[in-house]
């Protein structure tokens, strides 16, 4: 094996330990208040709620399919707060923490993945664009964006930022490599955020890549960090750093955030057939809600009311979640067309006519629902 494998151990940016102790890194001061702090660990225990409760819906029939985001809150919650309102980000499939901090519903997500509906929210609303399922393409759609930012004069040091989203493996794929390229050579303001959660299915991160993924950035001329993506302080720091230099003109960072998928690839998948539990072990020991909760307690920046409290949150949250997933509408046939086009189309028109016609053949059914 050469000596830059993907197994070396990881030189990685970690601002939080596993057992909740800072540590100080020159380039990245952690300079949050106590009430941001407290703000980031209700992040992480409700996204994680949600997560949860949604794995449980899928259990009992209520929702098609759901990817889950157990382990990687802190890499996902701590980017996404690094983001400004006026910044766009493009995610993947697993992303509802990045949801969460741009105000998308949990409501849209399972609306999504119960197959209610073919979106569920508007991107230029939250600065959140649609889940995309097609590996590697939303870096395209990322950099295509943040040209697009860049012709609009709308950079500068309050100006927007662009970040996208996605996994170890889609780094074998052609249209993130092309993304990267597109971003160096036009020095697009925007941001790779890789969360390498160690699999892509079934396939290990040796598959996909012979060096440590953050090192591929520097074939395209950018720079490339790899983080402790268990560590919400150095996602916020290190992804608030790396849109601020997009913004000023500094083109694109590849952020490699280091964690791990302690579920199932989707409710589809058995990891128990391809990995071995020994693993899931020791990530559990790395986890990033049990050391933000530790430097809390251990530090006195919150005390047994405020858990109890985020306890509660959680609690009603939860019957949230289950009371909204049950309620969701079925879609009415024909809404299908409605947001195909921006405009109205003549085939379109046809086409939807003549399934209006399809639908009212069936005495009763097409008529109610269907219009
Ligand atoms: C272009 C394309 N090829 C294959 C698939 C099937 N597929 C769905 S998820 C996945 C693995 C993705 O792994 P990774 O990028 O590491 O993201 P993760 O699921 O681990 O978050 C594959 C191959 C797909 N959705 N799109
Ligand atoms: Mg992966």
């Amino acid at each position: 094996m050469p000596e830059n494998t993907s197994h070396e151990e990881p030189d990685l940016i970690q601002l939080l330990t596993p057992e909740g102790e800072l540590v100080e890194h020159p380039d990245y001061p952690i300079d949050l208040t106590p009430e941001e702090i407290r703000g980031l660990y209700r992040d992480l225990v409700l996204v994680r709620r949600i997560d949860t409760e949604a794995v449980a819906l899928q259990r009992q029939g209520e929702l098609g399919l759901w990817a889950s985001l157990l382990g990687q809150e802190a890499a996902q919650v701590g980017s996404g707060r690094a983001l400004r309102p006026g910044d766009m980000a493009f995610p993947s499939y697993r992303d509802h923490g990045v949801a969460w901090c741009r105000g998308v519903s949990h409501k849209s997500l399972l609306g999504l993945y119960r197959g209610v509906t073919n979106g569920g929210w508007d991107p230029a609303e939250h600065g959140f664009h649609l889940y995309t399922i097609v590996i590697g393409s939303q870096a395209l759609h990322a950099t295509g964006y943040a040209m697009g930012v860049q012709r609009d004069g709308a950079v500068g040091e309050d100006g927007e930022a662009v970040i996208t989203y996605f996994g170890d493996g889609a780094t074998s794929q052609g249209d993130t490599n092309e993304a990267f390229n597109f971003a160096a050579v036009n020095n697009a303001p925007v941001v790779f955020f890789c969360q390498n959660n160690q699999w892509a299915i079934s396939e290990p991160l040796e598959r996909q890549s012979r060096v440590p993924i953050y090192r591929r950035a520097a074939g395209f001329g950018f720079p490339g960090v790899r983080i402790d993506g268990n560590d919400v302080f150095a996602s916020l720091a290190v992804t608030r750093k790396a849109l601020q230099s997009a913004r000023e003109g500094q083109g694109p960072t590849l952020i490699e955030a280091f964690t791990y998928r302690m579920g199932a690839h989707t409710t589809n998948d058995d990891p128990t057939r391809y990995r071995m539990s020994a693993e899931l072990e020791e990530w559990r020991l790395k986890d990033p809600i049990s050391r933000l909760w530790a430097y809390l307690a251990n530090t006195g920046l919150a005390d047994d009311a405020f858990f109890a409290s985020i306890e509660a949150e959680s609690e009603e949250l939860a019957e949230q979640v289950r009371r909204d997933c049950r309620s969701l509408p079925d879609p009415r046939p024909l809404d299908i067309f409605t947001h195909t086009y921006a405009e109205p189309h003549s085939h379109l028109d046809r086409q939807r006519s003549e399934f209006a016609d399809y639908l009212a053949s069936f005495e009763g059914a097409g008529t109610e629902g269907g219009r």
